[in-house]
């Protein structure tokens, strides 16, 4: 490239070489970061991507694993596979005590009162299901009211629309304020004695805010209502306490969380679980059993039928050992300062508009953006083709993308182990796609 342009400048600007982008200017002279310290931890972070190496910023849709954590999954495999709660015999037993270990670590990890209040779960989308199946088809009917936000993943979505289609409960969505944040003050006025129900999400996937769940739990709490928070995004980043939050459930998936995919949780309050009818049926969930009629097993196995998924929930316990080796509040301290740095340059290019509030305000470690014409998938196609993993698409919040007026954006997800290297390389990447996009169009 030796045409001069305004955006070859830019290039040279903000990542602070000759232009020439294969050569990016690491800091040597750095104190370690985090990431200096895990990134060896993680082996996939060191294969290469179409020749190049990977800089993976994808993490809001899934994370890596830890050697801790592939490690776990092979240990169970190779030495004590056997199944939970069935045998006397030495594997089971081994079996059983690490599985339910496991759910005392994630207990702990989210300050749960006791660890009958983890329900272990496939992932995030089945928590939020059960919930919807379980509490939802009995507790609600025609004339109540279940308020969401027009921010919600779609699986905090689709589960209450079958809900309010079956029970005739109506669904009521909070909007979005002018700096595209939760509308604390719409919420207000949408909250009466009809709300049964408030399920938001703590972390939006697509703009990064950060919700004002104490308040909302609060408030609803005031009308008798019940909240459930989605924490897929701010259980991985952030220290999270279900006993200050006083959320009623909150659900997460493990594989956001540098844990294995097939794994994930249902908080709930203990008699709140205990007044619900089982969610799916089968061995494992029941005390006795009749030809007619059963009864049902205490917390948690209530909610666990069948074979669970015991590797993935004891190699689940590996990950939350491994966050809370490093520290929820580290974490989240490096990410707030690898995010400022993301939005200090994505904010110079002038083709670039960023969704969600913006830096200085408090917001997760993410920018979902379009870049002027360019659509988001050529973009991460050529990322791509640079060894650079982003998303492209609406993330699964499809009205909410609607609401901001845009088809598809692209995303860059950040995680403790990325590094201000890594952003130059994207920036570098993100600039010559966007002038060559421009080149074609012009
Ligand atoms: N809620 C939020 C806020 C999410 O970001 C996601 C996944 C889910 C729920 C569902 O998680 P699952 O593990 O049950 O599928 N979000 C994304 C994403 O942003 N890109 O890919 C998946």
């Amino acid at each position: 490239m030796t045409r001069e342009s305004p955006i070859l400048r830019l290039i040279q600007n903000l990542t602070g070489n000759s232009g020439d982008m294969t050569f990016i200017q690491t800091r040597e002279n750095d104190t370690l970061t985090i990431a200096d310290r895990v990134r060896a931890d993680f082996p996939i972070l060191h294969r290469e991507v179409h020749g190049k190496p990977l800089v993976y910023l994808d993490n809001a849709a899934t994370s890596h694993k830890p050697h801790a954590v592939i490690h776990a999954l092979e240990h169970y495999y190779s030495h004590y596979n056997s199944n939970v709660h069935r045998g006397v015999h030495t594997l089971s037993a081994e079996a059983t005590d690490a599985y339910e270990g496991a759910r005392e670590k994630i207990a702990k990890f989210v300050n749960a009162a006791s660890s009958q209040e983890i329900i272990y779960t496939r992932n995030a989308t089945e928590a939020i299901n059960l919930v919807a199946y379980s509490w939802g088809l009995s507790n609600l009917q025609r004339g109540d009211e279940i308020i969401l936000s027009v921010m919600e993943h779609h699986s905090n979505l689709i589960p209450w629309q079958l809900v309010a289609q079956k029970t005739g409960a109506r669904l009521k969505f909070v909007q979005l304020t002018p700096e595209e944040e939760f509308d604390f003050g719409h919420y207000q006025s949408l909250v009466n004695e009809k709300t049964k129900l408030v399920s938001v999400v703590h972390v939006s996937n697509t703009l990064g805010c950060i919700n004002p769940v104490k308040d909302i739990i609060a408030l609803a709490h005031q009308y008798g209502a019940k909240v459930l928070i989605d924490a897929c995004q701010s259980a991985p980043h952030m220290p999270l306490d279900v006993q200050d939050m006083d959320c009623d459930w909150l659900a997460v998936s493990g594989h956001k969380m540098c844990g294995p995919t097939g794994i994930g949780f249902l908080y709930g309050k203990l008699n709140l679980l205990r007044s619900m009818p089982p969610f799916l049926g089968g061995g494992e969930m029941i005390a006795d059993v009749f030809l007619e009629n059963a009864t049902y097993a205490d917390l948690p196995h209530k909610f666990e039928a069948g074979t669970p998924a015991i590797a993935e929930a004891i190699a689940l316990g590996a990950a939350v050992d491994y966050l809370t080796n490093i520290g929820m509040d580290k974490i989240h301290a490096y990410e707030v300062e690898l995010n400022t740095y993301l939005f200090e340059k994505l904010m110079q290019i002038p083709q670039i508009k960023i969704y969600g509030p913006k830096p200085p305000k408090e917001r997760a470690a993410l920018a979902a953006f379009t870049a002027g014409e360019v659509h988001p998938h050529d973009l991460s196609t050529m990322l791509d083709q640079a060894g650079i993993a982003i998303r492209a698409g609406h993330h699964c919040t499809q009205p909410l993308h609607r609401f901001i007026k845009a088809q598809s954006t692209a995303r860059a997800s950040l995680y403790f182990y990325n590094t201000k290297a890594e952003i130059d390389t994207f920036i570098a990447s993100l600039l010559e796609s966007i002038e060559f996009f421009d080149s074609i169009f012009s």
